[in-house]
């Protein structure tokens, strides 16, 4: 047995809604069918890197203060190393099959991007050894384009060509960890690409180069043969004053005009929707519309907050509503729930990593049954095409079909009743959402 990093946290199981057992799921059973998939079929969990192992949980008025005695101050590769058998501990005992990561999430930056690399690829044998010893798998990896100085005015929007091309590089040596741990997505955060003062920005300069990075790892993906899913994941503002890509639409539009939209879906973040001053179940919807929503970054904001909080999801409300536009949709492809979620400061012991975990995961095995149940009982779809039904036939159905013109339209007006509508029952729509809660 090798050494454990949570000695006092046993397995994670289901233990049923009268459990009062803090460590146990109330409401997940992994194996539990719903619709004719298991809970772990739908859900597709993934923990995420960067909040689990490397969040020290600062804020801008604070130093980091969560207890990671794994992080022992030894050799950085050592360390990085070290971090792989506690990660696949947590992954192991909460039960979550599926976790994501950047570059430097995993590995140290070194003295040059050739050493940096190296290290890279260390880490990366020992991320393969380990998913095949767990089965685990990685849902998607990326490329850290925001942290380091040289990426303070942009990575692939970067005004200076040289630190456009380490971007590239960077983009090109984590697509290969990616596809090296046979990653099911790969996903791009704008995090510097945007701008903080128009008066010294050429924003379309900027977008052609962002879109041409895009085609290059497009044209990279083919050249390796990685047939993960591409996304982008939108985000409305924080750390730039204007992201580009800062909402599903905005990036919908962006994948359209350069001719992209084929080879990428969205991963859409509960937290950006809000900030972005729409819903989660606008964002999805949104992407749904365009086929392309791909997978989801789990979290929520704080409504007394204006920034990307990344608490774990515990609102049952909105867990329902993000799998009712989910399961609408057929469920997940090659995506999952990443818990893109960090606990508070406050809570800095190892444990409340498993506390915010299997919160998550139990307000979500709650937003599956509810979601699936009121789609089974109908009414509410029932109403919705209901109230769309004048376009099933008649004047409706030749509208949809193309069939009439303006003219056409101003002489049925004139030859009909000035329309009467039905109500919209929001509130008696609320109140059958409310029945299953
Ligand atoms: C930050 C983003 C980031 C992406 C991955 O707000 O959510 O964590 O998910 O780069
Ligand atoms: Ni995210
Ligand atoms: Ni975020």
């Amino acid at each position: 047995m090798s050494k454990s990093y949570f000695p006092n946290i046993d397995n994670i199981v289901y233990e049923g809604p009268d459990s009062r057992n803090p460590f146990a799921f109330k409401h997940y059973n992994a194996e539990d069918q719903v619709g004719g998939k298991t809970m772990a079929e739908h859900l597709r969990f993934g923990a995420a890197y960067w909040h689990c192992m490397r969040n020290g949980l600062s804020d801008p008025f604070g130093a980091g203060t969560a207890l990671m005695p794994w992080d022992d101050g030894s050799d950085p590769i050592d360390n990085a190393l070290k971090r792989v058998d506690v990660f696949f501990e947590f992954l192991d005992k909460v039960g979550i099959d599926f976790y994501c990561f950047h570059d430097r999430d995993i590995a140290p930056e070194k003295e040059s991007l050739k050493a940096t690399n190296k290290a890279l690829a260390t880490v990366v044998e020992k991320l393969k050894s380990k998913q095949a010893e767990s089965g685990k798998k990685l849902l998607w990896g990326t490329a850290c384009l925001f942290n380091h100085p040289r990426y303070a005015q942009g990575a692939g929007t970067s005004p200076f060509a040289d630190v456009y091309a380490y971007g590239a590089a960077q983009v090109k040596a984590a697509m290969d960890a990616t596809h090296a741990l046979d990653g099911l997505g790969y996903t791009f955060w704008g995090g510097r690409e945007g701008y903080a003062t128009l008066l010294n920005t050429n924003m379309k300069r900027e977008l052609d180069h962002l879109a041409q990075l895009l085609h290059m790892a497009v044209d990279y993906k083919k050249a390796i043969g990685f047939k993960g899913q591409f996304y982008i994941e939108p985000k409305p503002r924080e750390p730039t004053t204007h992201q580009y890509d800062s909402d599903a639409a905005a990036c919908l539009n962006f994948l359209r005009e350069y001719d992209l939209l084929d080879h990428f879906k969205l991963n859409i973040e509960t937290n950006h929707a809000t900030l972005a001053g729409h819903s989660m179940q606008h964002e999805l919807t949104v992407a749904a519309n365009a086929g392309a929503l791909g997978s989801i970054d789990a979290n929520r904001g704080d409504e007394l907050l204006g920034w990307d909080t990344d608490q774990f999801p515990t609102d049952i409300y909105q867990t329902a509503q993000v799998m009712l536009v989910l399961l609408k949709q057929g469920g997940f492809v090659t995506g999952g729930l990443n818990f893109d979620a960090k606990r508070r400061r406050e809570s800095h012991e190892p444990e409340d990593l498993f506390h915010a975990h299997i919160g998550g995961m139990d307000a979500f095995a709650r937003g599956l049954k509810i979601a699936h149940a009121i789609i089974e009982d109908d009414r509410l779809d029932a109403f919705v095409r209901e109230r769309y039904s004048s376009f099933d036939s008649g004047i409706g159905k030749d509208i949809e079909e193309g069939k009439v013109s303006l003219a056409d339209l101003a002489a049925y007006a004139e030859s009909t009743d000035d329309p009467q509508i039905p109500s919209g029952r929001q509130e008696r729509l609320e109140n059958l959402i409310n029945e299953y809660l």
